[in-house]
């Protein structure tokens, strides 16, 4: 079976949103439309508690994009975003949601980011997806959402690791590009591990 697996499609990711990413509502309509093709849908929801270690906010004297070290990992420093029972971390208003089997929370250890919705950025915790998804009978992914640069990369690259296929559908997708080029550079990423990008 084939699921579809929406990414961070969160009101903080939108335009006016805490960390918004450029046209990031474009793909809402693109994955609405996605959705009728696949016979299951899933969801990752970034689900961050107040004091979490990525935001430049809990860091006195430290700016937002500065690199730190975070308990032995280097890590971005992000505004204050998708907060654990915040307006910003409420799917976007114009998705479909109804057909949402399950949603997999991530980043919910202050200690330590999860850009990925199977591992966190140091492998160390699991959210429990990829047995989840085995347990459903699905052996092919296709992702979307927000960012391609950031969680949507990090998720494609463990879901090959867990043994899945793997397609991007890029129309649907969105990336921050805090350097020019971040985007493509992740497109190449993940077309060269096997990731199919359509
Ligand atoms: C994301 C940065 C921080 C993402 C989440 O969803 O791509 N990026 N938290
Ligand atoms: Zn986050």
């Amino acid at each position: 079976m084939h699921a579809l697996l929406l990414i961070d499609i969160q009101n903080d990711f939108l335009p006016g949103g805490a960390l918004a990413v450029r046209d990031g509502d474009g793909i809402i309509p693109v994955v609405n439309a996605l959705m009728p093709q696949f016979e299951m849908i899933v969801a990752t929801q970034d689900w961050h508690p107040p004091d979490h270690g990525s935001f430049a906010a809990n860091h006195a004297g430290r700016n937002v994009y500065e690199m730190i070290d975070l308990h032995g990992l280097q890590q971005t420093l992000w505004p204050v975003h998708c907060v654990q029972n915040t307006g910003g971390a409420l799917f976007a208003p114009g998705l479909d949601t109804r057909r949402i089997a399950r949603v997999f929370p991530k980043g919910t250890d202050s200690r330590i980011d999860s850009y990925s919705g199977f591992f966190d950025n140091g492998h160390r915790g699991d959210t429990g997806m990829a047995e989840w998804l085995r347990g459903q009978g699905i052996s092919e992914l296709t992702l979307c959402g927000l960012a391609t640069d950031y969680c949507v990369k990090f998720t494609a690259l463990d879901a090959l690791e867990c043994g899945f296929k793997v397609n991007l559908h890029l129309e649907a997708c969105r990336g921050v590009d805090l350097q020019a080029g971040d985007c493509e550079k992740a497109i190449a990423d993940m077309r060269e591990r096997g990731v199919v990008i359509g």
